[in-house]
């Protein structure tokens, strides 16, 4: 059997990773690299990722970055528990796209990656006060604009199992809350149903051994 390997801990899109295989009850070993620590700087991690960011999983001789690349093919590579929803029809399989491209790009790209760069990085990528508001603001109408399609179609975003949306949009959500951006009701109660999972929280140990931070 082909080895499972997970560079980097500590942030949303490990957490993402660390889940994923966690809900599939995969053995994997872990690097635990952390971002601007250097450790993502060697010679050694730009083989595998040459953009020298986490997170990173080596399935046997297979290298793969980008987290939510990486949570979809875990989901198509391995034995699906009962549990967990993986897409099949064409319609199936563009719902959760839709999902995972909003949230990569509306939410964490344009959005929370922004805020990260211009207030806790900002001593390396230019404090820009304004942009951070913006952001935040933008992040909220996007969620905002979203809040009738959850709690519609089940207890999940693509309804009655967790599927890649939901690891996607609940890692998001973790970290939109610790930038102290407010969410409505609807999504409050659907964050505590689904971090309510085991797999979550086991994740949520090995991601953040420390406690969550931005
Ligand atoms: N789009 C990528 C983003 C990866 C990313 O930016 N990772 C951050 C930590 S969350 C990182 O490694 N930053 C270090 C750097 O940019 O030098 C993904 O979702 O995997």
């Amino acid at each position: 059997m082909r080895s499972i390997e997970v560079w980097g801990i500590g942030t949303p899109r490990c957490m993402r990773v660390h889940w994923m295989l966690e809900e599939f009850n995969l053995a994997f070993k872990i690097h635990p690299i952390r971002s601007r620590t250097g450790e993502a700087n060697t010679e050694e991690y730009r083989q595998l990722n040459p953009r020298e960011k986490i997170p990173t999983l080596v399935h046997g001789s297979f290298v793969l970055t980008e987290s939510a690349a990486i949570v979809t093919y875990i989901g198509d590579s391995f034995s699906v528990p009962d549990t967990f929803f993986i897409p099949k029809t064409a319609e199936e399989i563009a719902i959760v796209a839709e999902w995972n491209y909003m949230i990569m790009t509306e939410l964490d790209a344009t959005s929370l990656y922004i805020i990260r760069r211009h207030e806790s990085l900002k001593h390396l990528y230019c404090p820009a006060p304004e942009a951070v508001e913006s952001a935040k603001e933008y992040f909220s109408k996007q969620i905002d604009a979203m809040t009738s399609r959850v709690n519609i179609k089940g207890p999940y975003l693509c309804g009655d199992r967790c599927s890649s949306a939901d690891i996607m949009m609940v890692t998001t959500l973790d970290w939109a809350l610790k930038c102290g951006i407010g969410l409505a009701a609807q999504w409050e109660s659907y964050m505590e149903r689904i971090t309510s999972r085991s797999a979550y929280k086991k994740a949520f140990d090995i991601n953040y051994p420390d406690g969550m931070k931005v």
